[in-house]
């Protein structure tokens, strides 16, 4: 087993329940110092454990909350999310110190004086009642919403964002014993947004005070965003070294809508090296804020994007590289096809189905299935079965390689050759010596068109997995 995190270890010891996390932080590699977590609202749900492993109180320990009239401070809903946090021994979240939105109302119209001195109040109440929170959001959404008394803590001065700085600090001294994060929408969806936001970053990981960046990708930052733009924003945050937390998750639509939602985009989060938790926003219907993004119905049913979350936590293997492709794609694509790729029960290696691609055959052409991304490798060889369909005219055979692409060059390693037959199959292994394991950009199958072959056949790839 690799090394587990502090928090893993406990999490462990005092756990026999399952989660989903808990599963993955016991069987799976990729998911050693992960934790997929939700929001608490004023109770506790009785199936919170099946389900998540982190706790973010989702209002309850906002300052408008708490204090709503002022020195008159209710922790009653913000002690359940953490009482039921520590008693489980579930990372907390306290959100959040400084934000602009749900701020008591009455703190815009005081004196820059006593603004600052009621928010230094409310910073010490908080270190307080729940100075062994793991995680604070110190600052929340910066970029979008600066709180009234911005001016009484520093306002933007020198550097711009002088009353972050400042925030953070009080947060040091307050929390001594947390991992700070700044929080904000808008990121995942938008590498304008990423380096405005990597710019505050910075200004703060230059002095110290920051331990994790929060992106918040709810739902009209995620549905509709493109895999190749969340790497992009990912990898840029990843570039400032500070870790990234997924802190609001949540993606809408109706079942079939949702289900192809996270299939393709929640393994971008959740793999990516730089990611060290995704917090999801809710998931009862009718208590998220936002409609169609549940994932238990009224009714008590799991929606199917949760069926599929559950199956990916269950089956993504020891090592960080797997696809059954049993219910999608598993997050792989295709380049130069004519037709694909999808998830077929024409044929299959382990279970009912594998990857399809359709490829036209032209001496010397080139075709790939693969997944794109950026992702960490536990295993030392890459493993997978390939078979192509019996139509078509093979020539001298169809060349197929494993293949991985690693480091910012995108390094490429490969198998030998193997050449298949019309209805050939085969099993292919890439030793991953020499591999940068946690830096993988891309893997996948070749496959080389044979001399003298032409027309049209169906490749197939089923059963990728990393073994050691
Ligand atoms: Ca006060
Ligand atoms: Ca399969």
């Amino acid at each position: 087993m690799k090394k587990l995190s502090k928090v893993s270890i406990i999490v462990i010891l005092m756990f026999s329940a399952f989660s989903l996390s808990f599963t993955k932080e016991v069987s799976a590699g990729i998911a050693d110092e992960k934790f997929l977590g939700n929001i608490i609202s004023h109770y506790v749900p009785s199936d919170f454990g099946v389900y998540w492993d982190q706790v973010t109180p989702e209002n309850s320990t906002k300052w408008g909350s708490v204090e709503s009239t002022r020195d008159n401070m209710n922790w009653t809903n913000a002690d359940t999310s953490y009482n039921f946090a520590k008693s489980n021994g579930y990372p907390f979240k306290f959100h959040t110190l400084v934000w602009g939105s749900q701020e008591p109302s009455w703190v815009s119209g005081l004196s820059t004086f006593e603004q600052r001195a009621e928010l230094l109040e409310w910073i010490q109440a908080s270190a307080q009642r729940y100075g062994d929170a793991e995680y604070i959001d110190v600052v929340n959404e910066p970029l979008h919403a600066p709180p009234s008394y911005k001016n009484a803590i520093g306002g933007d001065g020198a550097t711009g964002w002088d009353w972050v700085i400042w925030s953070f600090e009080q947060a040091r001294q307050a929390f001594p014993n947390a991992e700070l994060h700044l929080n904000d929408y808008g990121i995942i969806s938008d590498p304008n947004a990423a380096a405005q936001y990597i710019e505050i970053v910075n200004l703060l990981n230059e002095r110290g005070l920051i331990d994790g960046i929060g992106i918040q990708s709810h739902h009209f930052n995620m549905n509709n965003v493109s895999v190749t733009t969340m790497n992009q924003v990912l990898d840029m945050l990843a570039a400032t070294g500070v870790p990234i937390y997924v802190s609001e998750l949540d993606m809408s639509g109706d079942d079939q809508t949702q289900l192809a939602r996270y299939q393709e985009k929640f393994p971008v989060l959740w793999e990516h090296p730089a990611v060290k938790g995704v917090t999801l926003w809710g998931y009862k219907e009718g208590e998220t804020w936002a409609q169609d993004t549940h994932l238990i119905t009224s009714s008590g049913e799991e929606r199917p994007a949760l069926q599929w979350l559950k199956q990916y936590f269950s089956s993504s293997g020891e090592t960080g590289a797997y696809a059954n492709f049993e219910s999608g794609l598993d997050g792989w694509s295709g380049t130069n096809l004519n037709a694909g790729p999808w998830s077929t029960d024409a044929w299959s290696s382990k279970d009912l189905r594998s990857l399809q691609g359709d490829i036209n055959m032209s001496s010397g052409d080139q075709h790939y299935l693969s997944k794109k991304g950026h992702f960490s490798f536990a295993g030392n060889e890459l493993r997978a079965t390939v078979k192509g369909a019996s139509w078509g005219n093979y020539g001298n055979g169809l060349g197929v390689k494993l293949f991985v692409k690693h480091g910012e060059n995108y390094d490429w390693k490969a198998s030998d050759w193997q050449t298949i037959r019309a209805g050939g199959e085969i099993n292919l292994s890439l030793n991953l010596s020499g591999v940068h394991k946690s830096d993988i950009r891309e893997y996948g199958v070749q496959f080389i068109d044979g001399s003298n072959s032409s027309g049209v056949t169906a490749v197939y790839v089923d059963n990728v997995y990393l073994s050691n």
